[in-house]
C-alpha cells in the first residue's frame, strides 16, 4: 500500500541549493516513490544549537511503498552519499532529512519518533508543512495541525 510522506530537508554547509535539489532528486529516483509537491526553499536561523550558520530548509510530500523504517535507511544512505558527517549532534551539516509524517502513524522508537517533534517546536517546519497542505491533521490530537501549531507558539 501506498502512504503519503513529508519529509524535511535541511543544509547549512557548502553549497546548501544544492545539496537539497539532489537529495530531493535523489529520493525522487527511489523505489516505488514518488515527488507530490515541494514547499518554497527558505533561509532559517538555527535553532537548538545555534552557533552554526543560517539553514536552507524546504519540505516535500512524496507517495511511497517503502516502509517508514526503510525510508529512513534510504534517507540515511542519500544523506553518506552527499558528504553527511555526523560529528556535533544539531551540527552543521550538507543535508539532513528528516521524515515529519508518515500517513497517521503515531510511533517511538530509538531510530524513529513519528509525527516528528519538531513539527511542533520548530515553527518553520510547521509553517514549510502547511504551505504544501494547510489541512493536515495532526495524528496525535487529531485536530488539524494548523490549531495544534498555534498553540505551541
Ligand atoms: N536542524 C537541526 C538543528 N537546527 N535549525 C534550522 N533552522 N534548520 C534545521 O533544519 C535545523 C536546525 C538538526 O537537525
Ligand atoms: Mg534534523
Ligand atoms: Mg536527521
Amino acid at each position: 500500500m501506498e502512504a503519503i510522506a513529508y519529509i524535511l530537508l535541511g543544509s547549512n554547509m557548502g553549497d546548501s541549493y544544492y545539496y537539497i535539489t539532489t537529495a530531493i532528486e535523489m529520493i525522487s529516483k527511489l523505489e516505488t516513490t514518488f515527488i507530490l509537491e515541494q514547499s518554497s526553499i527558505i533561509t532559517t536561523k538555527p535553532l537548538e544549537y545555534t552557533q552554526q550558520p543560517d539553514f536552507l530548509n524546504t519540505v516535500i510530500s512524496i507517495e511511497t511503498q517503502l516502509s517508514p523504517q526503510v525510508l529512513l535507511k534510504k534517507l540515511h544512505h542519500i544523506e553518506g552519499t552527499l558528504g553527511r558527517e555526523r560529528n556535533i549532534p544539531k551540527g552543521p551539516r550538507t543535508i539532513d532529512c528528516d521524515i515529519l509524517l508518515y500517513d497517521d502513524m503515531v510511533c517511538t522508537t530509538p531510530v524513529l519518533t513519528l509525527p516528528h517533534p519538531q513539527i511542533y517546536t520548530r515553527p518553520f517546519a510547521a509553517q514549510l508543512l502547511m504551505e504544501i497542505n494547510s489541512s493536515i491533521i495532526d495524528p496525535v490530537s487529531k485536530k488539524p495541525l494548523r490549531e495544534v501549531v498555534l498553540c505551541h507558539q
